[in-house]
């Protein structure tokens, strides 16, 4: 077999930088060692922002987003007794869409299967060499594909990392995790809500009109199975506030229960010699600053500049500065999804409650500190 980037890894990462690379010329073979149907069935981000959302619609994949995404002003910030809007629109001309990474995931299938990119999904034994992979594919045959460049979009456990020789790792582990439910159930708000409690941090977020999105702080290591469905809704109304002006949780049935844990994990450099990292390959991110996702959009976008120019016209200009010009975003984004996730997760200590308090009625009535949260969650400019 022989194509011009080998792409491991069929997320929104692999799947999008074959879309960008396509529409640029290039050709790409996808391997993926999940079923098609259980990627597409991950129930993961929730939340585009705003350079996410222009780059899909000028690639050709804004159409279902913009019917059946809702575009949000900002979001609001809770803590007992207090709940603050923070509109990103007028801090900042910039908004954000709620669109599952299920439905992105969709619409990015749709467009590799008409533009017919070849995929090859289950696939195991994945070997990276400097300008081939070896793979057994579904049928159990080994197969070789000869490249010019490997793209390692493999997510937070695939091989591409491991490939990259004596790498500088920077993890940090945080001491809880999210449980996070969905539930057939209208959304009790129309905007997200993060909410500060001492018994812990809280987000109603939402899919659509009739599915809400939930997530509770709970310690590292719980089983999902030990929180009834009546202890996360009971939980889940004394931390976002029910009954605090007249505002009232609505509970309805859940339909899937999961435990996230929580971490934030930077891997550089990402690239060595033909091997190119991007999205959850490279770096991960705490969910509460919605970024994880948007992230490997940003990466994707700019390794597909520089492949598109590097094998097109042999200009390698891009492709030397990929590592460094991902990075920025990277760690502006790290440091982002780090400063929310401390800022609203309980840790037991009465001194960081009051810091984390003060810190949140300074963000929710400082337009400065309103400004920088809407600058940062609504998202820069790619390539920034
Ligand atoms: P992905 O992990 O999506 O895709 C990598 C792909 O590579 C997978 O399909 C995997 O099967 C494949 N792969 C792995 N090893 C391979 C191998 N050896 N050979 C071939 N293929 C291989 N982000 C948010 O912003 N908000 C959230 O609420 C949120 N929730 C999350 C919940 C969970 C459980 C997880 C794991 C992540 C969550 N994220 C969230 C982050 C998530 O959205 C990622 O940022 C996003 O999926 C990154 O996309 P990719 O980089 O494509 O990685
Ligand atoms: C989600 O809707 O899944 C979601 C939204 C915002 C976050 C994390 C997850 O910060």
């Amino acid at each position: 077999m022989r194509t011009q980037v080998a792409i491991i890894g069929a997320g929104p990462a692999g799947l999008l930088l074959s879309h960008l690379l396509a529409r640029g010329g290039v050709s790409s073979v996808v391997l993926e060692t999940r079923s098609e149907e259980y990627v597409g069935a991950r129930i993961r981000a929730g939340i585009l922002e705003h350079s996410s959302v222009e780059l899909l619609t000028s690639v050709g994949l804004g159409s279902r987003l913009r019917s059946l995404g809702e575009q949000h002003r900002g979001i609001y910030l809770q803590w007992p007794g207090s709940r603050h809007h923070v509109d990103f629109m007028s801090l900042t001309g910039r908004s954000v869409w709620v669109y599952g990474q299920t439905e992105v995931q969709k619409d990015l299938v749709a467009a590799r299967s008409a533009d017919g990119q070849e995929i090859h999904y289950s696939v195991s034994g994945v070997v990276i060499g400097d300008d081939f992979v070896k793979f057994t594919d579904s049928s159990g045959s080994v197969r070789q594909l000869d490249c010019d460049v490997i793209a390692g979009c493999d997510g937070s456990f695939g091989p591409s990392r491991h490939a990259i020789p004596s790498p500088q790792v920077y993890e940090k582990v945080y001491p809880y995790s999210w449980l996070g439910i969905l539930a057939d159930v209208a959304p009790s708000t129309d905007e997200l809500i993060y909410a500060w409690h001492p018994n812990g941090f809280a987000l109603h977020s939402m899919r659509s009109a009739t599915v809400s999105r939930l997530y509770l702080q709970v310690p590292a290591g719980t089983d999902p199975s030990s929180w009834s469905d009546d202890r996360i809704w009971d939980e889940l109304a004394a931390r976002l506030g029910h009954g605090q002006n007249g505002w009232k949780l609505t509970p309805g049935p859940i339909t899937d229960k999961s435990v996230l844990p929580m971490r934030s994990h930077v891997q550089t450099p990402m690239r060595h010699r033909n091997l190119f990292l991007a999205g959850d390959a490279a770096h991960i991110v705490p969910p509460t600053g919605a970024k994880g996702l948007n992230l490997a959009i940003a990466d994707v976008a700019l390794l597909s500049r520089a492949l598109i120019a590097r094998i097109v016209s042999g200009d390698t200009t891009l492709a030397d500065s990929y590592s460094d010009d991902a990075l920025r975003r990277v760690w502006r984004c790290t440091h982002f999804s780090w400063w929310m996730t401390t800022m609203m997760h309980a840790s037991g200590d009465p001194f960081d409650a009051q810091l984390q308090l003060s810190q949140l009625r300074w963000v929710a009535t400082s337009e400065a500190g309103a400004t920088g949260l809407a600058e940062n969650y609504a998202g820069l400019p790619i390539g920034f």
